[in-house]
């Protein structure tokens, strides 16, 4: 049976500080801001935070540029403010999980200011240098944020490799001093007493060899999983994990279930556990016959192997509520019923901050308004192409990072609560509407709720290591699947649509009698009527058996 650990019973909250709560008027979330602020997390139930990067960086990809491993970025604050806030979390019992953005740095990092100041430099090889080819760029792949993965430095003639932005050049993990260099930083922060880490794009550190053309370059799967990739990580944890009671979280993009499982099998000694991005990469929006596939694939994978997380939505993806459920008229209904799914399927679940009070995304009227630089290069880009200017930015709006990077709407004051001063990015117009304080005031609380399943988690072990079953494969709109750990069964029922929905219980009739545990409607008795049930809009039901 699968193994108990404190990592797979914890619940994850992120809190994208900038966005959080800004203490000292500079219009900037900070970590004063979030030490004030831990009770928020703490009454949630939560167990640990991952704190988005803090580190020192001229911020052109909000910190995950990084340019200094061992200070903290003005806007966010001091070393101290780190420390209390260290000590806060740890006085509550919580963890903290920092960011380890190590495929990369800045390109401000002295590291890479020596590298490309000469051929020769010691540090030239801690980065990837190319020469031209046929007088333009080595190969023809794209990066995430540029046309390009390549960029000229005049100075000594060769082209560096970067997966994200010009700003942010890859490291050469083939370099054993460099490896030896970040392994150094992690115990750093380790032996100050952090409890883990979230890392960046882990899987993108090994490059394919002889960087060959693609064949479709828009298609970025070249830049991940490469031959070498858990090698470095089997390092890693021979290093610098196995020697700390820490948990370990890889974000891993362009996997499967069978890959996802190279990266967090128990015996390989690599991760604890991964993002993948089969649900965001594959559902623009909502599609529940997609969805259940991707669960099922998951669950047989990493039985009894490996671990997963479930999350929805985080500071790369837009505001789960807008993109998955229904913000409108049923938005408490909706933002419940995901919440449920995230933390009654198999997993770690992960809430990103505002989720716990149905924050949507934004449509801001002007390109103006909006900060990712993601958005921005793209918008660049395609109007450089002749592109309208206006449907351009129509196109990128759905998914733009800064529809969950608005600021935590707390209440109805200006600009949220959030700030005294400017805000870095506009706060959501609807937050007179939706924030804490309504919130925690309304008889239908989303945040009450999530307190609710919270503490459903702890007192009950079926919601962490329970077996999954499916029984509405193929429903395009109910999902019906049970949790079952030594002899207690739960099951979740949903109806994913905004109309009612009768749903014939079929082998599941085998349940005669249900305790219902929770529920976003106040009044669900489900009555069985004849085989089946009925399911009004967006219903979601966890219900023992007994
Ligand atoms: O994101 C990497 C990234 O963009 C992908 O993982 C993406 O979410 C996935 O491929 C699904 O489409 C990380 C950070 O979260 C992001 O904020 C940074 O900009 C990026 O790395 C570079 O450090």
């Amino acid at each position: 049976a699968t193994r108990r650990k404190w990592w797979k019973e914890a619940v994850v909250y992120q809190v994208y500080w900038r966005s959080f709560y800004d203490t000292d008027g500079d219009g900037y979330g900070d970590l004063q801001g979030v030490t004030e602020k831990l009770d928020h997390i703490k009454e949630l139930g939560v167990d640990v935070i991952w704190l988005n990067p803090v580190y020192e960086s001229p911020d052109h990809d909000n910190g995950y540029d990084i340019s200094n491993y061992y200070g903290m970025m003005d806007k966010a604050g001091t070393f101290d403010d780190f420390k209390r806030l260290l000590n806060g979390v740890h006085q509550r019992g919580m963890k903290l999980i920092m960011d380890l953005v190590v495929n990369h740095t800045s390109d401000q990092h002295p590291w890479f200011v020596e590298s490309r100041s000469s051929r020769d430099n010691p540090k030239r090889d801690w980065f990837i240098w190319k020469d031209a080819k046929a007088g333009g760029p080595p190969n023809n792949w794209r990066s995430y944020f540029e046309p390009s993965a390549w960029t000229l430095d005049e100075r000594t003639g060769q082209y560096y490799f970067h997966s994200f932005a010009v700003e942010q050049p890859d490291l050469n993990w083939d370099n054993p001093e460099l490896r030896q260099e970040v392994y150094r930083m992690m115990r750093f922060w380790l032996n100050l007493g952090i409890d883990g880490f979230r890392m960046d794009v882990i899987n993108l550190l090994a490059k394919k060899k002889g960087f060959p053309d693609a064949q479709n370059p828009a298609n970025l799967e070249y830049l991940g999983n490469q031959p070498g990739i858990h090698a470095y990580l089997q390092e890693m944890h021979q290093e610098v994990l196995c020697h700390y009671d820490i948990m370990t979280v890889g974000e891993i993009p362009f996997v499967g279930a069978e890959d996802g499982l190279l990266y967090v099998a128990e015996g390989r000694k690599e991760l604890n556990m991964l993002f993948h991005f089969q649900v965001a990469d594959d559902m623009p929006s909502w599609d529940l016959l997609r969805y259940k596939e991707i669960q099922k694939n998951w669950y047989e994978a990493l039985k009894e192997e490996g671990w997963n997380s479930q999350f929805l939505n985080n500071h790369d993806h837009t505001r789960q509520v807008s993109r998955y459920g229904n913000d409108g008229e049923h938005r408490i209904r909706s933002a419940k019923q995901l919440a449920m799914l995230v933390h009654t399927l198999p997993g770690t679940p992960y809430i990103f901050q505002g989720e716990e009070i149905g924050m949507t995304g934004v449509r801001f009227e002007s390109i103006e308004d909006y900060r990712d630089i993601a958005m921005l290069n793209k918008f660049e880009e395609e109007t450089g192409k002749g592109r309208p200017a206006a449907e351009v930015l129509a196109s990128l709006q759905p998914l733009s990072r800064d529809n969950s990077r608005t600021p935590m709407q707390w209440d109805d004051s200006p600009n949220a609560g959030f700030t005294k001063g400017t805000p870095w990015l506009r706060v959501n117009p609807n937050y007179k509407d939706i924030h804490v304080q309504k919130d925690l005031a309304s008889r239908d609380s989303i945040y009450r709720f999530y307190q609710q399943l919270i503490s459903l988690r702890k007192a009950n072990p079926v919601m962490v290591y329970g077996d999954y079953r499916d029984w509405s494969e193929g429903h395009p709109k109910v999902y019906a699947y049970t949790r079952s750990y030594e002899g207690t069964v739960w099951l979740v029922l949903q109806n994913h649509s905004a109309e009612s929905v009768r749903y014939p219980l079929a082998e599941l009739s085998d349940f005669t009698a249900y305790k219902v545990l929770l529920s976003n409607y106040e009044d669900t008795t489900l009555a069985l009527e004849g085989d089946a049930v009925s399911l009004r809009p967006y219903e979601a039901v966890l219900c023992g058996m007994v």
